[in-house]
């Protein structure tokens, strides 16, 4: 059995100019993670649960565990001094870390400490997603908006957690996708899921239908496409949505399948997060052998002109994601 900790030690020669930084890094996240989970776990219990009254930059509400979420990664990470900044979905703006060795490290990270935060009061699963760069600007000088608006392909690592029926770590630092299931007794990850690759094909389609009205004519007909029968291809696909896009991109990664949040006429940019959610969720993709799309194009070459920046997103097996590109395309002037 590996732990996490070995796997990450074991894997530092892989990545370019190996220091031990990110390694460290990724050992402050999966510290937090644990406190996250702690008390994830018992959410009924303690007085954690439900609404803060306050809302985001955003303007959507705030749950406690969100808060708390983003309260114990920031400090994670603040403590270990391995990262100068980072922004997150419950932040206004990003914070700059200015201690000696936080202004002297090399990299940034990027989150939605707990996604689906909306599912938490009904016991439902929840994620974290993380994403990390380098940073642009001179070590040893407060970090800028500059290093937090790259493009994904910029990206050193991503990934997420999913606190399912079981507490699982995925992460990626461009050398595949890696799946590590949390021991509760122990408190400690160990890998079970080494090399994750999504199938090429899936039979799984995943988003809010209750919005259809409301879809582009592309997302319209391809959801027609996937209810027709056709045993050839295994239509009719199957449904599945759990509204936390972590625990829906896990289940698609494993069993095959395509998540989409598209523009609506209400929300024309989408509503998922290009920075917290989209990138690091599209770096896993394609890692996993997948593909990530505004439904035109790639995830993760558009580049960030702000840090709550929205998008259209478009996930998962690579010959779903294709056959729903292609109906986007041919739908597109229909909309104009
Ligand atoms: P959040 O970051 O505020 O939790 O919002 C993101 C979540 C995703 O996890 C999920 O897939 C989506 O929002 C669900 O949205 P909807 O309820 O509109 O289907
Ligand atoms: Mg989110």
């Amino acid at each position: 059995m590996i732990t996490l900790g070995e796997y990450i030690i074991k894997k530092q020669h892989e990545l370019p100019n190996a220091s031990g930084e990110l390694s460290s890094l990724l050992g402050a996240i999966k510290l937090a993670t644990k406190v996250v989970n702690r008390e994830i776990n018992k959410a009924g219990l303690v007085d954690i649960i439900g609404s803060t009254g306050l809302e985001n930059v955003q303007g959507e509400t705030q749950q406690k565990l969100d808060l708390f979420a983003n309260e114990k990664f920031k400090a994670a990470l603040e403590a270990r001094g391995e990262v100068c900044g980072i922004a997150s979905e419950e932040e206004d703006d990003y914070v700059s870390f200015n201690s000696k060795n936080s202004i002297n490290s090399k990299y940034v990270v990027l989150m939605d400490p707990l996604d689906g935060s909306s599912n938490i009061d009904v016991n439902v699963s929840v994620g974290t997603i993380f994403s990390i760069y380098r940073r642009i600007s001179p070590v040893g000088e407060p970090a800028t908006l500059e290093d937090f608006l790259q493009p994904g392909n910029k990206q050193v690592a991503a990934g997420y957690v999913v606190y399912g029926s079981s507490t699982m770590l995925v992460y990626t630092t461009g050398n595949g996708v890696h799946g590590f299931t949390m021991d509760p007794s122990l408190g400690t990850f160990y890998l079970s899921h080494e090399s994750m690759k999504f199938p090429e094909d899936g039979v799984i389609y995943s988003i809010n239908e209750g919005n259809y009205l409301k879809f582009p004519q592309g997302v319209k007909k391809y959801l027609k496409y996937c209810q027709e029968i056709d045993s050839a291809t295994k239509r009719p696909y199957t449904s599945r949505y759990i509204g936390s896009l972590v625990s829906d991109f896990h289940r698609n990664l494993l069993k095959g399948g395509i998540y989409i949040y598209p523009s609506t006429a209400s929300a024309p940019k989408g509503k998922l997060r290009l920075l917290y959610e989209c990138n690091p969720m599209a770096m896993l993709t394609e890692q996993a052998g997948g593909v990530a799309s505004d439904g035109f194009k790639r995830i993760l070459d558009i580049p960030p002109t702000e840090l709550h920046q929205r998008v259209p997103f478009f996930c998962g097996s690579k010959n779903m994601v294709s056959d729903v590109e292609a109906m986007m395309r041919e739908y597109s002037s229909d909309e104009e």
